[in-house]
């Protein structure tokens, strides 16, 4: 908490955002263990996993711990949501800020085949990330991809009459705008009427002829549009070793998808690796013509873990993207699962060109890294008192580099894990293409580059390692 002196002069204590985001990620994780039991199930096999990796790891533990990665690793979860106009874009946004958590990234899932595009809500800065990175990864519907138009007025028409934020979090939005912050008893309240937007609605608000409709025309649409709200969808737990857990998911009653999204395992893990199982067919009521109820289902919220490794530059990046495409190109993974031992292995195969060593990383500036001084480079400078360049450095061992790990997401995965839990993989192919323009002519404000924040997050590092440095070498 900070004191700040209000326009009245009165001393009033602010709660920081990440304090408030660390409440709300706690909260959202209760209100969908509730929700949803398998989720409960997984954070506790991840937790077990978690552990046993650190155990037998402790070169991994002990990098983790000089990262402060050690305490979030326990409550690091990221969501989903899709919304359906750029209303509703725009005030989550101003939602998230009172969170601490910003648009980064632009993500077009059209490209394969679901209509609509994305961003990534955040924290950005690095102390932020270390308390709590709680991301959401959050949609918006394209109508203009929609392309029956009496379908599509009725869609515009349903939207604009729900409201997804109850009006005291508006209220509350407005007060952190005005005050530069909210105090303890307005973000515990925040909190507890924010979730209402997020949770789950097994009463829809359409009939089920309209539902049906929209469901054949993109199984997405019904889900956007049939609720009065948009139901956080998913609730991911980090894992340390993703293949341990996906092998073990079945004793537990949960089947995961047929291959983990991402990159191969690897020595050097590298951006992100998913699985998720799948959606739950949950009973919804639906609007009954003359005013009752009609009984019917829907697929929406599932579960999913991920694996987070070095965060990559755009060379490494572009790399990734090649050897993924022409792995993607060569074995199809269905829907069933067939070829999915055959993807596996081209996987790894084509990965080989992708160097697996941290030196050959940083070297050919394929990935980010965190630099640090030594224990021995403070007690040379101190003793020396010189400090030679960043080579030099280096290859005495007074400079130390640990990865930057990836807090962003795959737009080719996202696809994956939209395509096999809306449990088809339907290609639909839409003529219109990204439009970041739009989407941030939506959202209010513009999208944050993550290879920006990566490059200015390793820049930093070096700059305070190489002052402190000079610091020790200026001490007597
Ligand atoms: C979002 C899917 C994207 C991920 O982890 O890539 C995602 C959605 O299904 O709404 O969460
Ligand atoms: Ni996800």
């Amino acid at each position: 908490m900070h004191a700040q002196v209000t326009s009245l002069g009165i001393l009033s204590s602010k709660v920081h955002p990440d304090e408030t985001r660390s409440l709300f990620s706690h909260a959202m994780s209760q209100m969908y263990r509730a929700e949803v039991p398998q989720y409960g199930s997984l954070v506790e096999l991840v937790a077990h996993v978690n552990a046993q990796t650190l155990a037998n790891d402790p070169e991994l533990e002990q990098a983790l711990r000089r990262n402060d990665e050690i305490a979030r690793l326990g409550v690091e979860r990221h969501g989903a949501v899709r919304l359906g106009t750029r209303e509703e874009l725009f005030n989550i946004r101003r939602v998230f800020a009172v969170l601490g958590m910003h648009p980064v990234g632009y993500y077009d899932l059209s490209v394969a085949g679901v209509p609509v595009h994305s961003t990534v809500f955040r924290p950005v800065a690095n102390e932020a990330l270390r308390r709590n990175p709680f991301r959401v990864f959050a949609s918006l519907l394209r109508l203009e991809l929609i392309e029956d138009e009496t379908l599509r007025k009725e869609v515009a028409r349903i939207l604009s009459e729900r409201r997804i934020f109850t009006s005291r979090v508006l209220e509350l939005v407005r007060a952190f705008e005005a005050e530069g912050g909210l105090d303890q008893t307005q973000a515990e309240e925040f909190v507890r009427e924010v979730l209402e937007t997020f949770r789950w609605h097994s009463d829809a608000t359409v009939t089920l002829e309209t539902y049906t409709k929209m469901h054949n025309a993109h199984r997405l649409i019904a889900d956007v549009v049939s609720f009065r709200g948009p139901h956080i969808n998913h609730l991911t737990p980090r894992t340390l070793d993703i293949d341990a857990v996906q092998a073990v998911m079945p004793q537990r009653g949960i089947t995961p998808k047929a291959v983990i999204e991402g990159p191969p395992r690897r020595k050097c893990p590298i951006l992100l690796r998913q699985t998720s199982f799948k959606a739950l067919q949950e009973r919804i009521e639906f609007r009954g013509g003359d005013g009752g109820k009609v009984e019917g289902a829907h697929t929406a919220r599932f579960g999913e873990i991920e694996q987070r490794g070095v965060a990559l530059t755009p060379k490494g990046r572009k790399l990734y993207d090649k050897l993924l495409a022409s792995v993607r190109s060569d074995v199809r993974v269905d829907a069933t699962g067939a070829h999915a031992g055959e993807y596996e292995r081209e996987l790894a195969e084509g990965f080989r060109a992708f160097p697996d060593s941290w030196a050959e990383l940083r070297d050919q500036r394929l990935a980010y890294f965190r630099c640090s001084p030594t224990v021995e480079g403070l007690a040379a400078a101190r003793r020396d008192k010189v400090s030679p360049g960043i080579d030099e450095l280096l290859a005495r061992g007074h400079l130390r580099f640990d990865p930057i790990v990836y807090e962003d997401f795959l737009p080719v995965s996202a696809a994956g894990i939209f395509q096999s839990n809306l449990g088809t993989d339907e290609q639909q192919n839409y003529a219109e293409r990204a439009n970041q323009e739009a989407f941030e002519d939506a959202l209010g404000a513009k999208i944050a580059d993550e290879f920006a924040l990566y490059a200015q997050a390793e820049q930093s590092s070096l700059d305070e390692a190489l002052s402190q440095l000079a610091v020790a070498a200026k001490a007597q």
